[in-house]
This record gives structure tokens, sequence and C-alpha cells, in this order.
């Protein structure tokens, strides 16, 4: 057996890489380059046994893949004796990433490039939507389809059903959010680290700072924030949520498609845009335990036209908000219709006066037009800033007025108090 040197190694590579970058750009000539190469393997790991070749084989193999020769690979692949099923391995696929209690996992602006050239590349048509076949194109490196046919409920769609640019990107942030691991495998089979040359898919990510550390700060670096819509059936909530996607409810109607328990769009906070995710929960199925409450905002949700609807929202706020620090804005859905009185001892108005809420907000999206946005945006302000909850926001206008006015009058007081001296 050869001892093989350093230098042998090195004469290896070079030899390598001096041959196909010399004849690759003939691709004709491929198939002459293919047997050569594999010539060359077979010949080098017959003198020198257990070399370890797989740099230079992966480098070739890379060399032909970027050209769009994959063809070549995959001929060469089997001749090594393997299959269509070949499997990337763990190690790979699911990088480690420690995700604290109390963060959250956002894409940052490394993934968001990645994916919007992956977008571009499967936008074949450059119309700026993928159709249903792109996308069938887009995941056929994937083992499974990853979103199902409830995705054209939860994100933005165009005319033609679908999916926009914006809402991929939406669909990817909710990956995100949700299951940060799977998340980092689809990256992993779309190749996220050799083409944006990165060590792992982690790098398309950022775990945010404990949601604690921000309320102490009483300022956030997060984009994402998670609303739970809360109320009996009926109430609206899906309604409200297909709202968020800019349907009216004739539109909703109109459409036929699985209804998502999610949807994800952006919003405007202070002139920075934010990704909303609101989730749908019926109180009378979930609520079982106490961590089903957890969300950055509570949208507690009553029907104006239905008598016993406000006593749910009341009795899961006692249960589930009032000592949770986590900020409550109820809602008062399908306010187009004649407003009943609640059954609940209290008015939905005398009750948020009585918990410092901020008074309930008014929703219909029963006209034809697109519904309005505002509301969304008052629901990402709470959870961006948990500490100002209505009542507050209006208490501290208050006493800036009243500052003011005490400010004014002193010096008011003051010029009267020099003109009557000069005068004296
Ligand atoms: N008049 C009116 N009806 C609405 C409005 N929003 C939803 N609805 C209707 O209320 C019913 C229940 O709505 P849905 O969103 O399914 O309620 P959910 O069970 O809370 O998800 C449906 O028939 C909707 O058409 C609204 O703003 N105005
Ligand atoms: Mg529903």
């Amino acid at each position: 057996m050869l001892t093989p040197t350093p230098f042998i190694y090195l004469f290896i590579y070079l030899l390598h890489l001096t041959f196909f970058l010399s004849l690759c750009t003939f691709s004709v000539l491929d198939s002459i380059i293919l047997f050569c190469c594999l010539a060359m393997v077979f010949c080098v790991q017959h003198l020198l046994d257990n070399v370890p070749l797989s740099l230079g084989f992966l480098f070739l193999n890379t060399l032909f893949i970027q050209r769009g020769r994959h063809e070549t690979t995959w001929t060469i692949l089997r001749k090594f004796g393997y299959d269509d099923s070949l499997e990337l391995t763990d190690d790979y696929l699911y990088p480690q990433l420690r995700v604290p209690l109390g963060s959250s996992t956002e894409l940052n602006h490394n993934g968001y490039r990645f994916l919007q050239k992956l977008f571009e590349k499967y936008d074949v048509d450059k119309d700026g939507a993928l159709s249903r076949l792109d996308m069938k194109n887009f995941f056929s490196v994937v083992p499974y389809m990853p979103w199902g046919e409830d995705m054209f409920t939860t994100v933005s769609t165009d005319e033609n059903d679908y999916i926009s640019l914006h809402g991929y990107l939406c669909q990817w942030t909710l990956t995100a959010y949700l299951d940060i691991h799977r998340c980092l495998e689809y990256l992993g089979y779309f190749g996220y680290p050799f083409i944006s040359e990165q060590e792992s898919q982690t790098a398309a990510v950022t775990v945010t700072q404990n949601k604690l550390e921000d309320l102490e700060k009483k300022q956030t670096q997060r984009n994402v924030f998670l609303c739970k819509v809360i109320g009996p059936r009926g109430t609206g909530k899906s309604s409200f949520l297909q709202a968020f996607l800019g349907k009216s409810l004739s539109k909703q109607k109109s459409s036929t498609g699985l209804l998502s328990y999610y949807t994800i769009n952006t919003v405007h906070v202070n002139n920075q845009e934010k990704y909303l995710i609101l989730y749908e929960v019926d109180v009378d199925t979930e609520f079982l335990k106490t961590s089903d409450a957890a969300c950055d905002v509570a949208c507690l949700m009553y029907d104006v036209s239905d008598p016993k609807s406000f006593n749910y929202c009341a009795s899961i706020y006692k249960q589930h908000y009032m000592e949770s620090g986590i900020p409550c804005v109820f809602v008062a859905s399908k306010s187009d219709l004649t407003e009943q009185k609640q059954q609940h001892g209290l008015s939905p108005s005398e009750f948020c006066y009585k918990h410092r809420l901020p008074p309930p907000l008014a929703f219909s999206c029963s006209g034809p037009e697109m519904p309005s946005t505002v509301i969304y945006s008052k629901l990402a302000l709470a959870a961006m800033f948990p500490h100002l909850n209505g009542s507050e926001l209006t208490a501290s206008s208050f006493w800036l007025r009243v500052t003011l006015g005490a400010a004014v009058v002193t010096l008011l007081g003051f010029t009267f108090y020099r003109a009557f001296i000069k005068q004296k």
C-alpha cells in the first residue's frame, strides 16, 4: 500500500481541478469528462487505499450542478450504485438551534433574501405569483408538500388565487414562527447553506430576546406577533381572520377553499412594518390548559347581535387574562347589525372601563368594500407595547394635558407678576 503524503493529495486535487476547469466549458464533452472522472476516481482509489477523495469528488459534482448539468451528477451517482432515494443526513437537515422559553423565531434578512430569490426562480412567467404548477415545481426537491390547501386562506392571494410574493413570504414567516425545525429542514432541502455560502440554515433565522426582557425595557425588536382571536362559535372569528387578508364577507362566501385557523399579514405600527399572526380559538372547544391562553395579544370577540356572546368573553377574560399581563382588546363583531343588550351584568363598555381596558372596538366585514385594516394595526400596537393598554394611553394623555395646563398657568402667572413689579 502506498503511504500518501500531503503532496500527493494536493497533486490529485490539482489534477482534478485543471482537468475539469479546462474541459467543462464544452458541454458536449460531458460524457467524456464523466468517463475520465470516474476512471480517475477509481484509479486513484485503487492506488491509494482509503484516501479521502470526497472533497475533490464533491467539488467536481458542485461544478456540474452549478453549470446546470444535474443529469451528469445523477449519472455519476448511479454508476456508484445509488438510486433515486437519496437522503440528506439528519445533521444537515436539523441543525441545532436553541430557542429558550419566552423567545420566538423569525427569519432574518438573509433568510428573506434567499427565499425571495427562490420565488423569482420558480415564478417562470414573472407575473409576481406562483401558480399551482409553479408551487409543485418549487416543492419538487422536498420529499413531501409542506403546506396544504388551507395555505390559500392563510395568506393573501392574487385575483387568480395564486400565491403572491407577499403571501409567500408571510407563509414562510408563519412556518418559522410556529415550527422552526421544520423551516430549517425545508431551507436545507433548498440548499440554503451552499447557495448562500453559510455554515448552516440557522444563519437565516433570528432567535428573539426573551419577552420578559422586552417587557422590562418597554420596547421590542420582534417583527412577528401572535394574536389569539377568541370567542364563541358563530361570532365571526373566521370572517375576521379572512378580512385580514382583504376579503369582504361576500368574497369570502364565494370562495370554497378549506378555512385555515391561522392567517398572517403585515401591518403598519408607528411607521414600521410588522407581521401579525391571527389564530382562531373557539371558546367551547379549546382553553383546557392555562398555556392555551399564551399569546402577544388576546382579541376577545363577541357578537353585538347575540345577547349571550359577551358572557363567554367576560368569563374567559377573568379566568385566563385578568392576571396574565397579556394585553386584551375586546372586539364587537357584526357591528352592521342591530345591537342587542348583552345578558352580562355590566355592559361591554362598563366591563372594559372597570378592568382598565380600552373600550370595545366595533368591526364589520359585511360591506362589499375591502375591510378596514385599522383594527389589526391596533391589535399589533397592543402586542408591541403591552405596558400601554388603552386606558393607560388615555390616562397618560390626560396627565399630559394636566401637566401642560399647569405649565401654561405658571408661565402666565409669572408674566403678570413681572409686569406688576415693573409697574410698581
Ligand atoms: N352581518 C354580518 N355577518 C357576519 C359578519 N362576520 C361574520 N358574519 C356571519 O356570521 C356567521 C359566523 O361567522 P364565522 O366567521 O364562521 O364565525 P366563527 O364561528 O366565530 O368563526 C357567518 O354566517 C358569517 O357570514 C359581519 O361582519 N356582519
Ligand atoms: Mg370559525
